[in-house]
């Protein structure tokens, strides 16, 4: 629950299939509290068991997607403590345990703790007004949710070494040039697209988009040959289910496919 007022941290709406979770602190820019991360973990985690629902969406406000870890909580941290606890490392992680994809619609300021966020997501879909930076620099910390590791691997070492070490944050366009997002849209239609995209994903066979997603994140993950080796897994044992033969018997009939949704 919220500071004030009894609201909820994390807001969950319901499109069709697409579910959507808002994180809701707009006070403090969205920064990512402990109590903020176990209710959007627990959100993502009723979706991900909720047959139906298709396909997640995280977003924030017009301000801020997140600007972060909250300061305010992190800042009398102290080592052993840090990393005996790890920040509660496991809340973070919740979002890696999700099998539907994760959609960031993400507006405004992604930065710190809420760019890694953006980044544990499937897919980045950034309104024009978008900021990505990792700051965590000017507070005399570095990244330390994946934001060295996922940086480099989404945009390279020469850019992620220049935002990781002076702080400087990308614009919207300057991240999508960057391959950290996958499309850039007006803000004003950055939630309606991301459910657009959601519905489309969530419409399709649930094995099969569970699968696909796994196998991209191989190749994220691991070496050439053993993302190759796990894709040919994958893609053998969907000749095991129902959906590939209706997906089939429908194009070759020429009609629409019925997935089993559940
Ligand atoms: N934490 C707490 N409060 C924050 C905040 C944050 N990260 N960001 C903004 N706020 C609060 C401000 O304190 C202010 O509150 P009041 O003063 O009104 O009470 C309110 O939000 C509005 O912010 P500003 O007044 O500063 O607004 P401006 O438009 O002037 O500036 C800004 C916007 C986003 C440029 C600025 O707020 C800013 O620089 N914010 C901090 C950004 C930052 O440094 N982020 C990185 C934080 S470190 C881990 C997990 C996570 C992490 C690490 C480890 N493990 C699981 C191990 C992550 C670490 C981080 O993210």
């Amino acid at each position: 629950m919220s500071e004030a007022a009894g609201e909820r941290l994390v807001k969950t709406e319901r499109h069709g299939r697409a579910g959507l979770a808002r994180l809701n602190r707009p006070e403090a820019l969205n920064a990512l509290s402990d109590a903020l991360m176990a209710e959007l973990g627990a959100a993502l985690l009723a979706f991900d068991a909720d047959p139906e629902i298709g396909a997640i969406i995280i977003t924030g406000s017009e301000r801020a997607f997140a600007a972060g870890a909250d300061i305010r909580e992190m800042k009398d941290r102290a080592y052993p403590d840090t990393f005996l606890n790890d920040f509660i490392g496991a809340r973070w992680e919740t979002i890696l345990r999700v099998r539907k994809p994760v959609i960031a619609a993400v507006a405004g300021f992604a930065l710190g703790g809420g760019c890694e966020l953006a980044m544990m997501c499937d897919i980045v879909l950034a309104a024009d007004t978008a900021r990505f930076g990792q700051p965590e620099i000017n507070l005399g910390i570095i990244p330390g949710a994946g934001g060295t590791q996922r940086l480099v691997r989404a945009v390279g070492k020469a850019k992620a070494m220049e935002m990781v070490l002076s702080g400087r944050m990308l614009s919207a366009e300057e991240a999508e040039r960057a391959n950290l997002v996958a499309r850039v849209v007006p803000a004003a239609e950055l939630i309606a697209e991301a459910i657009k995209l959601a519905e489309r994903i969530g419409g399709l066979s649930p094995v099969a988009v569970a699968m696909a997603k796994q196998a991209v994140n191989s190749a994220f993950e691991t070496t050439l040959r053993a993302g190759i080796l796990h894709e040919r897994q994958l893609f053998l044992s969907l000749f095991g289910t129902g959906d590939q033969r209706e997906g089939m018997a429908a194009f070759l009939e020429k009609r629409s496919p019925r997935f089993r949704q559940s």
